[in-house]
């Protein structure tokens, strides 16, 4: 299973060290296409050789070829966003946004609004609760 994982780069960086524990559970399920996101020695300003066009072309193809997205949206970002409603569009791929409500944040009503509970699936949890709401999300799948 290839699993397209999104997290806030630009956006801010400050659910760093949770983005690394989803992606360390995210290994149990197949591979993860999008390691950088957890990249911690880069300034957010420069990028790999290729600049913003490659990034974007590049993360496409990848978004392209996942089966699976797995977004962690509580931190607003321009990026996780546009990739969320560019996976709302291709046919077929499961997408699964964990929001933190604790954060006293108000989830886009974009992403939340986008949830059909079949293919789209927005949840709610704490970070204790993360293994548990992976393991349904992921043993949902193989049941269909
Ligand atoms: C190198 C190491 C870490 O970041 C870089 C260069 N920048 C990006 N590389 C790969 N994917 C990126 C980069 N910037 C944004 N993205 C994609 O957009 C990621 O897949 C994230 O899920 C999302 C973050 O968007 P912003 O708007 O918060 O940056």
């Amino acid at each position: 299973m290839k699993i397209y994982f999104c997290g806030s780069i630009r956006g801010g960086r400050s659910d760093q060290q949770l983005y690394q524990r989803i992606v360390n559970e995210l290994h149990r399920y197949g591979s993860v296409l999008t390691e950088h996101v957890l990249c911690s020695d880069w300034s957010g300003e420069e990028g790999p050789a290729g600049g913003d066009r490659a990034i974007h072309d590049r993360d496409l193809a990848w978004l392209q070829q996942s089966d699976v997205v797995v977004a962690e949206v509580t931190q607003p970002s321009l990026g996780v966003g546009y990739e969320l409603g560019r996976a709302a569009d291709m046919k077929e791929k499961k997408v699964l946004c964990l929001f933190r409500p604790s954060s006293g944040r108000a989830l886009s009503a974009m992403i939340r609004g986008a949830a059909d509970g079949r293919r789209l699936l927005v949840v709610d949890y704490s970070e204790e609760q993360l293994e548990a709401v992976l393991d349904r999300f992921f043993s949902s799948l193989q049941s269909v």
